[in-house]
Order: C-alpha cells, then sequence, then structure tokens
C-alpha cells in the first residue's frame, strides 16, 4: 500500500503565516517513506476568487490517493483588525453602546464579521468535499484526514460536517499519518473517523504519542512544493520553526497546554540550528518559534540556553527571532543570550498585573520575578517591543484588582519604555476543554452542549468572557479608547483605566492574600 500512496498536503485559506505543520508533517512522511509521493498545496497564498479552480487543477494534475487538509483558525475573537473588520469592537459597540447609532454600526459590523465568519467556514467545509470528490475521480478509494489548529480545538463539533469516512485529527498528526500508511491501526491516536466512531471522551487530554523531531528537509520541501518562495519574497514574514512541543501549565483559559499536552517534549538543539540554517542559506532572517511557550518552565531554561548558544556559534549573527516567553523563567545568563541572538520581539501572557488574580487564573506566574527578570534583561541589551497581553475580567476582578494591573504595566513601562511595551488587550474567547469552560457550566454561565464555534450574538456574548458585574463596566472603557485613540487601543484603555480609577501600591500587585488560595481550589 505504502508505495502507491500521493499524498497531497492542502493548507486551508488563512492569512499568510507559513504553513509550518503542513511542511513538517511531509517532511516527516519522506523520511520514513522515501518513495512515497507528496505535494503541499498553500491556498494560503491563492488569492481568495481562484480557491476552487486552483484547487481543481491541483488535484487533477496530482491525482492524489491520500489528501491532508490542514486547518489553522477558526475563532478569530480579538482586538485586531480580523477578516471581516474588528470583532472585539463590533461586538461591544453591539453590546455595550449607549448611543443608538454606534450601536447600530456595532449590529451591521458584527453582521459582516458573522457572515464573513461563517462564509469562511462553509467556504472550507466545501472545499474539503470537492476536493475528496475530485480525487476520488482518479482514485475513488482515496482517503480524506483532516487537522490542524482550529481542528484540534473544535474536533467534536466539526463531526457533523465532514464527509464520513473522514480521519479527524487532534494535535500532532506525525504518527497518525505514519500509521495510516503502514496500514496499521490508528486507533490509539488521538482522532476518530466520522461515520466509523465517535471521538472518545477527553480524547484531547489524551497524551500525544512521543516523537524525535530532526532537522526539517527544505531541500526536499522545496520540490514537492512550487511556491515555497512566497514566504521568502517579503523581509517581514517570520518563519515558523518549532523547538519544542507541550506546555506543564494550567492556566485556566488556555487549551495549548491540552493540544500539545503536558509533557514538554525538546527538539535536540543541534537539529533545530540546522533547521534554521537551512532557511537562513535562503535568506531568511526573522523566525517565530512556534512553542505554545518558548522557556515553559524553570527546568527548561538549560534547553534554551544550550540551544541560542548554538545559534550564536552558527554564525547567524543578523537573525531576529520571536517567541511566547514565560518571563518568569529567565536569569541574566538567558537574557544576555535572547539580546545577543536577536530576539526582537515577545509576547509574555501575564493576563493580569495582580498576582492574585494570576493565581486564581491557576498561572503559576510570580509577577514579582517577571519584573526582576525584564529588568535583566533591559540590562542585556533588549531594546525592542514586548507585547504584554492582559485580558480583564476573566475572574473575580474588583476595581483593586484594575488598579494593580495599572501599576504593573507602569512598571514595565518603566522598565522597557513607554513605547516599547505594547499592552494588548484581549478578552478571553472562551475555548472548550478548558478549565474556563468547567467554571462556566457550574456557574451556569453557559449549558454543556452549548455549540462553541456558534458566534450568534447571545452565544458569542458568553464566550467572548466579560461577565458583568464589570461586563459594561469594561465595554464603556474600551469603547471610549477605540473613540479617542483606535490607532493604540492598548494604551488608550489603560490611560482610561487609570483616570478612572487610580493606581494601586506596587507592593499590593505583587502580594497575593493567603486565604485566596481556598478560591482557587475551588475553581478546579
Ligand atoms: C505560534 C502561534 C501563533 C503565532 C504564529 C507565528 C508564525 N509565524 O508561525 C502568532 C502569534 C503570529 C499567531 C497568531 C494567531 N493565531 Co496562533 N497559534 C500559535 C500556536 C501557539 C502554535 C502554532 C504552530 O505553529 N505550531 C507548530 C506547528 C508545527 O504545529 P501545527 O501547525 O499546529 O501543525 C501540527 C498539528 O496541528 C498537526 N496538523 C496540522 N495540520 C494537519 C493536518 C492533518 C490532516 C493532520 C493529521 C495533522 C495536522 O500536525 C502538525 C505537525 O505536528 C497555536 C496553539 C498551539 N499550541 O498549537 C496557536 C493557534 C494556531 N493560533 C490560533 C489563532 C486563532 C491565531 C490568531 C487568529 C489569533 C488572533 N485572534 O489574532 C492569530 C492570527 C493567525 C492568522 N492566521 O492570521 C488558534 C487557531 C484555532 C482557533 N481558535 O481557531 C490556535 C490553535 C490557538 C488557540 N488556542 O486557539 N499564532
Ligand atoms: S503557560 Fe501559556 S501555553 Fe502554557 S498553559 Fe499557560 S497560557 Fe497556555
Amino acid at each position: 500500500m505504502t508505495t502507491a500512496q500521493r499524498i497531497l498536503y492542502c493548507r486551508l485559506p488563512c492569512n499568510p503565516i507559513f504553513p509550518i505543520g503542513v511542511v513538517y508533517l511531509s517532511d516527516h512522511v519522506h523520511k520514513l517513506f522515501p518513495d512515497i509521493e507528496q505535494k503541499i498545496f498553500d491556498l494560503g497564498a491563492v488569492p481568495p476568487l481562484d480557491f476552487k479552480k486552483a484547487l481543481d487543477n491541483c488535484i487533477d494534475e496530482f491525482k492524489p490517493t491520500l489528501l491532508v487538509f490542514s486547518w489553522r483558525d477558526i475563532q478569530i475573537y480579538a482586538p485586531v483588525g480580523g477578516r471581516g473588520g474588528n470583532p472585539l469592537q463590533n461586538a461591544f459597540e453591539f453590546y455595550y453602546a449607549h448611543n443608538p447609532l454606534i450601536r447600530l454600526r456595532g449590529a451591521l459590523g458584527g453582521l459582516k464579521v458573522t457572515t464573513a465568519y461563517y462564509s469562511e467556514l462553509w467556504r472550507n467545509l466545501g472545499l474539503i468535499r470537492r476536493g475528496l470528490t475530485r480525487a476520488k475521480k482518479y482514485h475513488p478509494e482515496a482517503r480524506l484526514v483532516v487537522g490542524g489548529g482550529a481542528v484540534s480545538v473544535f474536533y467534536e463539533q466539526l463531526k457533523t460536517q465532514l464527509p464520513s469516512g473522514t480521519i479527524v485529527s487532534v494535535g500532532e498528526g506525525e504518527t497518525l499519518l505514519e500509521k495510516f500508511l503502514r496500514d496499521q491501526d490508528f486507533s490509539n491516536e488521538r482522532c476518530y473517523v466520522v461515520g466509523e466512531n465517535e471521538p472518545r471522551n477527553r480524547l484531547i487530554h489524551e497524551a500525544p504519542t512521543p516523537l524525535e523531531k530532526t532537522a526539517c528537509n527544505y531541500d526536499y520541501i522545496e520540490t514537492i512544493w512550487p511556491e515555497f518562495s512566497y514566504y521568502f519574497q517579503e523581509n517581514d514574514f517570520y518563519i515558523g520553526v518549532q523547538t519544542k512541543r507541550g506546555c506543564p501549565h494550567n492556566c485556566c483559559y488556555c487549551v495549548y497546554t491540552v493540544v500539545e499536552g503536558k509533557q514538554v517534549r525538546i527538539n535536540p538543539a543541534d537539529e533545530v540550528v540546522k533547521e534554521m540554517q537551512q532557511l537562513y542559506d535562503r535568506g531568511i532572517r526573522n523566525f517565530w518559534f512556534t512553542d505554545a511557550q518558548f522557556i515553559p518552565a524553570r527546568l527548561y531554561m538549560k534547553d534554551a540556553e544550550e540551544l541560542l548558544e548554538k545559534i550564536l556559534e552558527s554564525g547567524m549573527t543578523d537573525v531576529h527571532w520571536a517567541a511566547y516567553i514565560r518571563a518568569d523563567n529567565l536569569n541574566p545568563k538567558l537574557c544576555d543570550l535572547m539580546a545577543k541572538t536577536g530576539m526582537n520581539y515577545f509576547e509574555i501572557g501575564i493576563t493580569s498585573g495582580s498576582q492574585e488574580l494570576v493565581r486564581k487564573m491557576r498561572m503559576g506566574y510570580n509577577l514579582r520575578t517577571v519584573l526582576q527578570n525584564c529588568r535583566d534583561l533591559k540590562a542585556a541589551g533588549f531594546n525592542d517591543l514586548v507585547s504584554v497581553n492582559y485580558s480583564f475580567n476573566v475572574i473575580d476582578e474588583t476595581f483593586d484588582t484594575i488598579r494593580q494591573t495599572i501599576t504593573y504595566h507602569r512598571e514595565l513601562e518603566k522598565i522597557f519604555g513607554v513605547d516599547k511595551v505594547e499592552p494588548a488587550i484581549f478578552f478571553i474567547g472562551l475555548q472548550p476543554h478548558t478549565h474556563l469552560e468547567q467554571y462556566a457550566f457550574e456557574h451556569n454561565i453557559l449549558k454543556p452542549g452549548y455549540n462553541p464555534m456558534s458566534i450568534m450574538p447571545w452565544t458569542a456574548k458568553k464566550l467572548l468572557w466579560n461577565p458583568e458585574p464589570l461586563g459594561s463596566f469594561f465595554g464603556e472603557v474600551c469603547l471610549q479608547a477605540w473613540q479617542q485613540n483606535p490607532n493604540d487601543f492598548g494604551r488608550e484603555v489603560m490611560k482610561i483605566l487609570e483616570q478612572r480609577l487610580g493606581k494601586a501600591d506596587l507592593e499590593d500587585a505583587l502580594s497575593a492574600p493567603i486565604e485566596d488560595k481556598k478560591k482557587q481550589l475551588a475553581l478546579a
């Protein structure tokens, strides 16, 4: 069976983000089955009007026996210009504006976003069906596998929307494909087959099959991906490189820790550098370490150090890189290496500047340590942009905890400079399989069986987590910020909050009273 397979990897339409998932999958398959013919087809690089035609042409030409569809994102709540407009702003205008004209604008904008969302969803499902039907013209036995970030989060909802016989994969797909191609039983992988079996209860919580990652072979990738150079034309693309998988934390709203698993698996530093070097030789200078967290815990600081040292030794001295960083897991040596290897952007997701809330959200962060480490980073010469992700109103927020967040943020500004710290104000989009979802059930905010993929206004209002009593207050503040300074939304929100509520003492922000532990356990 193996040698006769022809695999087409199709990355579904997406903003231009390097399709690292299908690159790694095809690389893995090639290392095991060098005779199998493969092709990568990235709809992210095709203009929307051509999607169907381009897919048809590709299938007619390649005649795949196995279609691997990779779906990156579905849910796009964020304070950024989404494909159909700014979803957060529209939703807030609709839910919270007093002025009827602004509410109307929000409703119309929301309608636009909702229409764009559902049309993309149906369009992608249509492309998957179309691809299968077309492939079956040439090979009636052709099979379909779907996976990727979006499928990992919404695998349960997709089961009624995909053709019977589709293999739906959760999390990393290497070992599933391997077993499939060997004609082995793959039922113990994190997957199910539409029409044949139901997704197992808590499927996403199962641990992924261990796998030793080696450097991706880009000489090979180039031969199976005609549009490879698309991502190399503009020099502001950050090309994905994964240095590890997994995150051991339990942050109450986060699904990464279940998608990737809690067990951290480090890709050998030499292999990561070898992979980067191949991209470097092709002119790439910007890398995004796509790990859930680049330094997930103190235990992995040594591995990060080793990797950065090896990057320095490799002579790639003019590169830049970015990543999600848990800034509690740094020391002066690491900070020095980060600055020297060209880290020019990082995101810290502390969520709140109140230690009390950080504990309640089970994030395991020590905010005092974060501040100290940021000072070390600055002293090491880091002088670029930091995005600090705040999600207000997740749980037990009060005016006091908001004041603490403002104080904390001002402290970060003192360290890095006001223009260098970008407060990214998110509202948590509630995701399935998280502790926060459980909390929502327990507090009768959501009922089991709700549809997490729905963005109809009545569901979206709950999923776009901003509960009362503070919901309307934040709604109003955000609306004011969009009105006053839409291009610097985060900083404006902080300014308005400070004007209205003032600041707390830094010491209050950094300490969490002991009795909170009880409540925190209640959340569990
Ligand atoms: C790093 C990252 C980013 C970086 C990307 C940087 C870069 N240049 O690559 C940044 C910060 C820019 C980013 C932005 C966004 N992201 Co993001 N991101 C991630 C993260 C942490 C890792 C993705 C990654 O590259 N992993 C490494 C590669 C190798 O894995 P992979 O692509 O997932 O592929 C593996 C598996 O999925 C699987 N697989 C993939 N395809 C297929 C197909 C088949 C058939 C099979 C069997 C398996 C399979 O096998 C692959 C190899 O192991 C994930 C969360 C996570 N932990 O997975 C979110 C995630 C992908 N992001 C998500 C979202 C929503 C976004 C945003 C839209 C957020 C926003 N609202 O603005 C933006 C915009 C993205 C865009 N398209 O425009 C969502 C998507 C799901 C959803 N909710 O719809 C995720 C899953 C996070 C989440 N909790 O929901 N992101
Ligand atoms: S540290 Fe980051 S990736 Fe890990 S569980 Fe928390 S939010 Fe998720």
